[in-house]
């Protein structure tokens, strides 16, 4: 389904019409895959649209540009008051948030030094990302054939288009198979991460789920979960996790912001738990949508209104 068109894209600074935002075929991030994005919601509250995270999100993609020597034209103060806009614009009230810093047009080779920095701000409606039941249903999910980024190769703590490549060899091998989604495992042989998702176990009342040291993306719903957690009493633990550990686990769920918490009820047709969501899941599901809807208090800040 093609996503829903909104009225305006913020484009280096300016307002212009969703399809006047176009770039040159000889961009650089064409062909070379060098982009740094994020994906963030804002949400429905009474209080009228919020975004979850906000500077989180835009610190994480300022993180991303280090990484690869970019130097992104903007303060990060001036991104998300750009990013606020672009909501007001556009009218919504609830949506999801697309900022992309790329490299544009200049010269074309590997060295990306001589192309300008060009950043994008797109919004638009979106829906629930693995499909509209999942968040109550739960997925079913296959282990992936190919592993995640070795750490050496591909930095995993950049969010960047070009890890995306692996991520769709992941997800295309899921779909193909018909599963929502694959698990892929690091090059140690760890549980790593979804195609676009952290992943999380629950075994005896307590949370485990893979570190930094797993070619993750750290997920900014994975440390708002793993502070719910804690604030509701459960301990949690980042670590190494075999393969084997998510089958005899009593849950499973992937966090994102675009997946938020999806139950995962069967992984290689094997059933998790009880094959349906969790309690644990539900319980954290629920503190998390309170949270984000403006309907419990907002203690840690996470909640940025657009008005
Ligand atoms: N791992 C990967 C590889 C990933 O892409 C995401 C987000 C996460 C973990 C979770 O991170 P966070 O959103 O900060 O909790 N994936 C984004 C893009 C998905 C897409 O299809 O594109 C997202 O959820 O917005």
């Amino acid at each position: 389904m093609p996503i829903p068109k909104s009225d305006k894209i913020w484009f280096n600074g300016n307002f212009v019409g969703w399809d006047d935002a176009k770039i040159h075929v000889l961009s650089h991030v064409v062909h070379y895959g060098s982009s740094v994005f994020e994906g963030i919601r804002c949400y429905h509250t009474e209080r009228g649209p919020a975004c979850f995270r906000l500077r989180d999100h835009v610190k994480r993609l300022y993180d991303s540009a280090k990484i690869y020597r970019m130097e992104i034209p903007y303060m990060q103060d001036e991104l998300e008051a750009a990013i606020l806009e672009t909501i007001r614009i556009n009218k919504l009230q609830a949506c999801y948030i697309r900022p992309v810093a790329f490299r544009g047009f200049g010269e074309l080779a590997v060295n990306p030094m001589p192309c300008p920095i060009e950043v994008v701000i797109a919004v638009w409606e979106w829906g629930k990302y693995l499909g509209p039941e999942a968040l109550e249903k739960g997925v079913s999910v296959r282990f992936a054939s190919w592993n995640r980024l070795a750490p050496n190769t591909m930095p995993s703590l950049a969010k960047v288009a070009a890890n995306y490549m692996n991520a769709q060899l992941i997800k295309m091998e899921a779909m193909a198979d018909g599963y929502a989604e694959g698990i892929a495992l690091d090059t140690q042989g760890y549980v790593s991460e979804g195609s676009g998702e952290n992943i999380f176990m629950v075994k005896n009342g307590q949370i485990y789920t893979p570190s930094t040291g797993s070619s993750i993306l750290p997920g900014i719903t994975r440390h708002s979960v793993i502070s719910l957690a804690r604030e509701l009493g459960h301990t949690v633990t980042a670590r190494p996790i075999p393969r084997e550990s998510l089958y005899i686990a009593d849950e499973v769920f992937f966090t994102g912001s675009a997946a938020e918490i999806t139950p995962i009820t069967a992984i290689d047709h094997i059933k998790i738990g009880c094959g349906s969501r969790g309690e644990i899941t539900k319980k954290l599901q629920d503190a998390f949508f309170a949270v984000v809807e403006g309907r419990a208090e907002d203690k840690w800040g996470w909640l940025t209104y657009v008005e």
